[in-house]
């Protein structure tokens, strides 16, 4: 099959996996839900046909295996997604995967491909969090986790074919493991601009995430006068232009306010108590701690002065560089003038590389969307990086010095 038809392929599978949604007319595929088990079907079809033999691990991955020596190279990306999402975010990367080892037979390693169960952490507010028991840095608190709906991670895990109390399992031990590499639209402009299809991964900037609520009064919007209120939604709005505020302040920081929502919301009465989410980037962890830290202070000032509570819960993955033995293999596939570029948005090669080396290929995209449903990537970039990632196997001796992980 030439590139170009195993790119079309690609695509058309994208296409298919994005019939496999929650929401009729819109991709939503959330952690666990009968939407992301019927992707996660389809894949598993496909790694067969592709010669693997497939298994799902505790978590609810899908992984494909073809033998091929004592040592294991990870290929691999998600297959959940946000709330109305693109087609490529994730699945992209697997298709990939798939299409780039049919032209790479007899490498003297075995080659494994994830398909993570749940990278964005839509239903459960985690990060990471198939990856992250794949690493071994699950905390089982977090089963008991609620969703919207009050379902516990542990219920809609067993619900999905998967072993809350068998996760140890689905660890991978990394003795045995060369490295982890993702291919991944780029959800930014920088490709298109440099005017290239593919882009070498230098780092991926860590992330916090801040879940966090005012809670202040509810009472009726027509006596209570102004003077007396103690209203939730002002604070949070106060809040929410302190951190577009910080966002701006510095080049490369990033701050969004994606989630308010008000109680009990209605018209005729006071916000009694507005909840946020807060997810604020950069690719050195000081500066990030910094920010938080000063948007921590900046909410403790307001709910003061406005005499409301404060609920502050951070979550945070921190920044991670691509290895470099690994990334210069994939540059030297890409070709001599490979763009390089850090990540700003998290991916589950941040997770795998607490256990192995890792590196990440980027596709343009067309005008940097993503988290959207107009994502759009060329069949020809599509072919480009089946190209190269197949080129990069190859070029995967068995494990000299150039890849032995340093710890
Ligand atoms: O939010 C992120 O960076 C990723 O797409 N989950
Ligand atoms: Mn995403
Ligand atoms: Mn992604």
């Amino acid at each position: 099959m030439s590139s170009i038809d195993a790119a079309e392929l690609v695509l058309a599978r994208c296409d298919e996996l994005a019939g496999c949604t929650e929401e009729p007319g819109r991709l939503t595929r959330r952690f666990a839900t009968p939407a992301l088990r019927e992707a996660s079907e389809l894949m598993a079809g496909w790694m067969r046909q592709a010669g693997m033999t497939v298994r799902r691990d505790a978590i609810g991955n899908v992984v494909g295996r073809r033998e091929g020596g004592a040592r294991t190279l990870l290929l691999g990306s998600h297959l959940d997604t946000v709330p109305d999402a693109g087609r490529f975010d994730g699945p992209l990367g697997v298709l990939v995967a798939l299409a780039a080892i049919q032209g790479a037979q007899d490498l003297p390693f075995a080659l494994e491909v994830y398909g993570f169960a749940d990278e964005e952490g839509t239903r459960y507010a985690t990060s990471y969090l198939a990856s992250r028991v794949v690493a071994g840095r699950f905390d089982l608190a977090l089963l008991e986790r609620l969703d919207a709906d009050g379902v516990s991670l542990a219920d809609a895990l067993r619900a999905f074919g998967g072993d809350p109390d068998g996760l140890s399992a689905a660890r991978r031990a990394p003795d045995d493991l060369i490295g982890y590499c993702e291919v991944h639209i780029e959800q930014g402009p920088v490709l298109e601009a440099r005017g290239t299809s593919l882009g070498v991964v230098t780092g991926i900037a860590g992330q916090s995430g801040v879940a966090m609520d005012f809670v202040g009064a509810a009472g009726h919007a027509g006596t209570v006068p102004m003077a007396l209120r103690r209203d939730a939604l002002a604070a949070a709005a106060e809040f929410v232009l302190a951190v577009e505020e910080l966002g701006r302040s510095s080049d490369q920081l990033v701050a969004t306010v994606g989630k308010l929502s008000v109680q009990p919301g209605a018209h005729n009465v006071i916000p009694g108590a507005a909840t946020l989410s807060v997810d604020v980037r950069h690719l050195e962890d000081a500066v990030l701690m910094d920010a938080v830290e000063r948007l921590h202070e900046r909410a403790t000032e307001i709910a003061q002065a406005r005499r409301v509570g404060l609920r502050w819960q951070v979550r945070h993955a921190p920044a991670v560089a691509c290895d470099p033995g690994l990334t210069e293999l994939l540059a030297q596939a890409v070709g001599a003038d490979a763009v390089r570029l850090p990540s700003g948005a998290g991916h589950d090669a941040a997770m795998m590389a607490s256990i192995c080396p890792v590196a990440m290929l980027f596709v343009r995209c067309a005008d940097g969307i993503s988290h959207h449903p107009d994502e759009s990537v060329s069949v020809e970039d599509v072919a480009a990086a089946i190209d190269a990632t197949t080129r990069f196997l190859r070029l995967v001796a068995p494990p000299g010095p150039l890849l032995q992980p340093d710890r």
